[in-house]
């Protein structure tokens, strides 16, 4: 809406996407509000900015090779470096359209979050659906969307603009995973089956094991310990060292290796097409052999896979979802 004067401003879609590209995506599509196949997230878009008649999608690519990294600590510095620059990139572009006349926000990529909801849905837009939606992929079998250039390997955003846009993308009309399995065979504790069952818990439990739910359980052992040597009993000083670490410089990821290991996309295809041996030998090998602790729940499916990796030490914890999970719905609310 031009607040000059009170007319809901037109915008052209390539004129926008050049400014968006300007400012630093990658890639880019738009939504219109009330397109139906995001019903459910549409009184999500009002609750946040009640002005929304558009959707910015904005994606950001990784570097793949450092995502890929045995070394945990680089491919978790890509992930908040990029996690920065998008956030900066979204923030740039509304400042361009608010010299257009248009008004708008851009929301968070990830953290923060709503914790009033934990263990419920704590987030309040679903990048992923809006992304599909603008155009700028499919989800895989490993429940990321993979752009047709960078595969999977890019991260989200939306920006809800009062403005209207010319002319709006669709979905594309195939899917750039094309089943290899390689997600599947990668995650240390079988989150992702070859049908695209997720299995929420598992990766919850382990990739998520220094922040939310987990630590929640470190706080708890603090409380419950009855001094020093009990605490450390139970956790080893690697353990807390690692709380420690993703307290100062942003949680760290435990795997997240469906997400490194997908070749798909034109970027990483012709590596993996190449020479297919080799990619799984210098890519996935690598993340599926690393010697590393797993956290599991007691008995669960990912324990019973976590021990039969090589190289694994199983810690057996709680589930960091106590309460039974809220159904996702779409008020947002519990
Ligand atoms: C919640 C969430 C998670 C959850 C659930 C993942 C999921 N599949 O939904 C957990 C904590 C497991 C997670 C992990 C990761 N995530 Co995440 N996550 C999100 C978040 C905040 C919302 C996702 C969402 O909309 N889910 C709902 C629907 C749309 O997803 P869905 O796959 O169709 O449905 C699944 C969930 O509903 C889940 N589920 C079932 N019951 C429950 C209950 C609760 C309470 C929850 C939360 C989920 C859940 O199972 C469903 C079946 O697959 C977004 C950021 C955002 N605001 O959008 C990032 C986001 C999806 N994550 C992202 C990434 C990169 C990751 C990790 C790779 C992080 C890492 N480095 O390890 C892993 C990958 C795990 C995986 N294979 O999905 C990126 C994905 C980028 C891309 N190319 O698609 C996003 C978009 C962040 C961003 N801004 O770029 N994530
Ligand atoms: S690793 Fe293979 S199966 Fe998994 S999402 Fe990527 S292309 Fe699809």
């Amino acid at each position: 809406m031009n607040t000059l004067t009170n007319k809901v401003v037109q915008l052209g879609a390539e004129d926008l996407r050049r400014l968006c590209l300007e400012c630093g995506a990658d890639g880019v599509g738009f939504v219109e509000v009330d397109r139906l196949s995001l019903a459910d997230e549409h009184d999500a878009f009002l609750r946040v900015y009640p002005r929304t008649r558009s959707l910015i999608s904005i994606i950001s690519r990784v570097n793949p090779e450092a995502v890929q990294s045995p070394v945990r600590e680089i491919a978790n510095e890509e992930n908040h470096r990029t996690t920065k620059e998008i956030s900066h990139i979204v923030v740039a572009i509304v400042r361009r359209l608010n010299t257009l006349g248009v008004r708008g926000l851009a929301t968070p990529v990830g953290f923060p979050m709503n914790m009033d909801r934990w263990p419920g849905k704590i987030w309040e837009i679903s990048h992923k659906p809006i992304a599909i939606e603008a155009g700028l992929g499919q989800m895989g079998i490993n429940r990321n969307v993979i752009n047709p250039r960078f595969g999977n390997h890019v991260l989200l955003d939306t920006i809800l603009i009062d403005a209207e846009i010319d002319n709006y993308d669709q979905p594309i009309d195939f899917n750039p995973c094309f089943n290899c399995n390689l997600c599947v065979a990668a995650c240390p504790v079988g989150a992702i089956e070859p049908d695209g069952t997720f299995d929420f818990e598992a990766c919850m439990t382990h990739n998520y094991h220094d922040f939310l739910g987990g630590f929640v359980q470190f706080v708890d052992a603090i409380a419950d310990a009855t001094n020093a040597a009990d605490y450390r009993s139970r956790n080893t000083d690697a353990e807390t060292a690692s709380w420690w670490q993703s307290l100062s410089y942003g949680a760290n990821y435990k795997a997240g290796y469906c997400w490194a290991v997908c070749p798909a996309g034109d970027e990483l295809f012709g590596i993996y097409n190449m020479d297919t041996k080799n990619y799984v030998k210098t890519v996935v090998r690598p993340l599926r052999d690393r010697q590393e602790p797993i956290y599991a729940i007691k008995d669960s499916r990912a324990e019973k896979i976590a021990r039969r990796r090589k190289n694994k030490t199983v810690r057996i914890v709680e589930s960091p979802i106590r309460a039974p999970i809220p159904l996702i719905d779409a008020s947002g609310g519990e």
